[in-house]
């Protein structure tokens, strides 16, 4: 252990851990910006600095490791005007839109300039304003650019950008595809993308892990919110509700429940408080994708066709394949991703039941992944009204994030609210769809009801394909299955998450280093639990969390097989009759874009 001493009391530490890290567990507070608990450090925003004896300059606590007998102070005078003076530069060149911005109330340089006071005297704020009165600049001016909505998904203005360079590390380390770096020079420097050219004409794929990150406002998601509240106040259609796996793991960390409490009942309540006329589970669709997307697999199996058959259900994936593998286009199942799918079954076998026109019912999906948006504005997903014009199947999609200012905005506090159940026909789902959300589970649902489409004898039991489980980026295993005539349909799986991952599997793929008959693949690290629309959280264990409590519904759950699905048997029975058939291929499976 190392000796320090941090304002003046002595601790222990371990070697070679970071100031800010000993600062942090041991209760001192140092002001970060730059820094991120789950990206690489950078040292860029200069917030951090602390003075440490026999130092002729303060240090920056997050890229500086503790020694022996080191003496910091966090607080002196000298430190916090340092900070109080950078926070200025910066506040003179933000914009005043905190009222309606995306970040208002999370925001962290709203805390930072609210913690330290930089209201307009503070002498540098003045200093700058008359500097730029002088040379008749506009103090907006260095950092003005254009705001991108190109994409359905992502919103960008980096008039709020405060420079810190968090989207740039989590678009390199996450996902491998650097559309944002830093442009410019002298005084001009801003994010932006090759070429500054809008989003949509990159390889962005959507995925909004810059958002997630961003302590500002400056990239988020497209916000649908005052649109789905127009839709609950008018009350001139049926408003319809369904809502991803990964949601409720996410409210639930979000309203700081037990480890153990399945915020699921309180997640529906909150819901039909906010005034939905129906709630429905996404999980629904997860089973329902099983049956597909397993059927699909054993015919190629069977019948010949592309391998490794990569799952469909991740829309950032799909962005990836489109955009940058295109030759891989027909390794792809055909399936519709369980947003899709449930889009799709609402405006149909839905609106028979209650008799409506598919134009009779705004559908919104509530997922934790910004992706989601662009996938429900492919113009694929689209059917005839009864007039004649296009009806999309999802009409809003709005994140976790989302979500929770329209609670805000409605004053509701689900945790506070009665439990709630699912509607029917669409609201029961196995806790093999519920681990839809979690990097694996796809995998780990199929094989559970392989038995039943395959006709397997020696299925495997619960939970056992421990290999597939974790937050390893890359995981394979081999499942062993027999039917009962004797022949080996084993299959040798693999799952994946996240860009970065991802390209090294397929550059592995390529040079036939490995081979796969089925592979899952996740473009956020970790699945869905970890999808850019998930609420910005500092806790480097949220995702882990965020999984435990996944496997703990698994658990507990009494519906654990999607085959079992007592919903799922009724839609094959009445209306769908089986899988991948006419039907299913009309309303459950896609195509791909070049
Ligand atoms: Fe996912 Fe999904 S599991 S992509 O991660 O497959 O976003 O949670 O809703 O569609 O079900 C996201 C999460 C979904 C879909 C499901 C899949
Ligand atoms: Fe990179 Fe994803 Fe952000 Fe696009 S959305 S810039 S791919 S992190």
């Amino acid at each position: 252990m190392v000796n320090i001493t941090i304002n003046g009391r002595k601790i222990q530490v371990k070697p070679k851990t970071t100031v800010l890290d000993a600062a942090k567990a041991n209760g001192f507070y140092i002001p970060t910006l730059c820094y991120h608990p789950r990206l690489p450090i950078a040292g860029n925003c200069r917030l951090c600095l602390v003075d440490v004896k026999g130092s002729w300059k303060p240090l920056t606590a997050c890229t500086t490791e503790v020694w022996e007998g080191m003496e910091i102070e966090t607080d002196s005078p000298a430190v916090i005007e340092t900070v109080r003076s950078s926070l200025a530069m910066m506040r003179e060149e933000h914009p005043n839109d905190c009222m309606t911005c995306e970040s208002n109330g999370d925001c962290e340089f709203q805390d930072l300039i609210y913690r330290y006071q930089i209201d307009a005297q503070h002498p540098v704020r003045s200093l700058l304003r008359n500097k730029f009165k002088k040379t008749n600049h506009s103090i907006t001016e260095p950092c003005y650019s254009p705001y991108d909505n190109s994409t359905f998904s992502i919103a960008r203005d980096m008039n709020k950008c405060v420079k810190c360079g968090r989207c740039i590390r989590a678009c390199h380390h996450f996902q491998n595809i650097n559309i944002l770096g830093f442009i410019n020079r002298a005084g001009y420097e801003r994010v932006g993308t090759p070429m500054d050219r809008p989003m949509n004409f990159t390889k962005c794929v959507e995925c909004g892990q810059c958002s997630q990150v961003c302590p500002v406002g400056a990239i988020a998601e497209r916000n649908e919110v005052i649109e789905v509240l127009k839709q609950l106040d008018s009350k001139r259609k049926v408003v319809v509700v369904s809502t991803a796996p990964a949601i409720r793991v996410a409210l639930a960390e979000n309203f700081n429940v037990e480890p153990d409490f399945d915020f699921t009942p309180k997640m529906v309540a909150g819901l039909k408080k906010l005034g939905f006329d129906y709630v429905f589970d996404t999980n629904f669709s997860a089973d329902l994708t099983i049956m597909e997307e397993g059927t699909e697999l054993i015919t190629r199996l069977n019948e010949g066709g592309k391998f490794p058959m990569f799952t469909s259900c991740c829309p950032g994936w799909i962005n990836m394949v489109e955009k940058s593998y295109p030759e891989l286009r027909d390794n792809l199942s055909s399936c519709k991703s369980p947003q899709q799918m449930i889009g799709a079954v609402i405006k149909t076998y839905f609106a028979k039941q209650l008799n409506l026109n598919p134009e009779d019912i705004i559908h919104v999906s509530v997922m934790p992944c910004t992706a989601k948006k662009g996938e429900a504005k492919r113009p694929e997903f689209v059917r005839k009204g009864s007039d004649g014009k296009d009806v999309p199947d999802i009409d809003y999609v709005i994140t976790t994030r989302e979500l929770l200012t329209l609670l805000k905005l409605k004053k509701i506090n689900p945790s506070e609210l009665k439990d709630a159940k699912f509607d029917s026909p669409l609201g029961i789902g196995s806790s093999a769809g519920n681990l839809f959300g979690v990097t694996g589970g796809v995998m780990e649902a199929a094989v559970r009801t392989a038995q039943i489409i395959t006709g397997v004898e020696n299925p495997i039991p619960l939970g056992e394909l421990k290999a597939i489980r974790g937050l390893d980026g890359i995981k394979a295993a081999n499942v062993p299955l027999k039917t009962k005539d004797g022949k080996d349909v084993s299959v040798r799986a693999a799952v994946v998450s996240g860009g970065a991952n991802i390209q090294k599997f397929l550059e592995k793929i390529k040079n036939k280093e490995l081979e796969f008959d089925f592979v899952e693949m996740m473009m956020c690290p970790g699945g869905c639990i970890n999808g850019g629309g998930q609420p910005k959280s500092a806790d480097p264990k949220v995702v882990l969390n965020k999984m435990q409590r996944m496997y703990t519904m698994d658990n507990q759950a009494s519906l654990r097989l999607s085959h079992e699905n007592p919903e799922i048997k009724e839609i094959y029975e009445k209306f769908l009759h089986e899988p991948n058939g006419h039907l299913s291929h009309e309303l459950l499976h896609t195509h791909y874009n070049d």
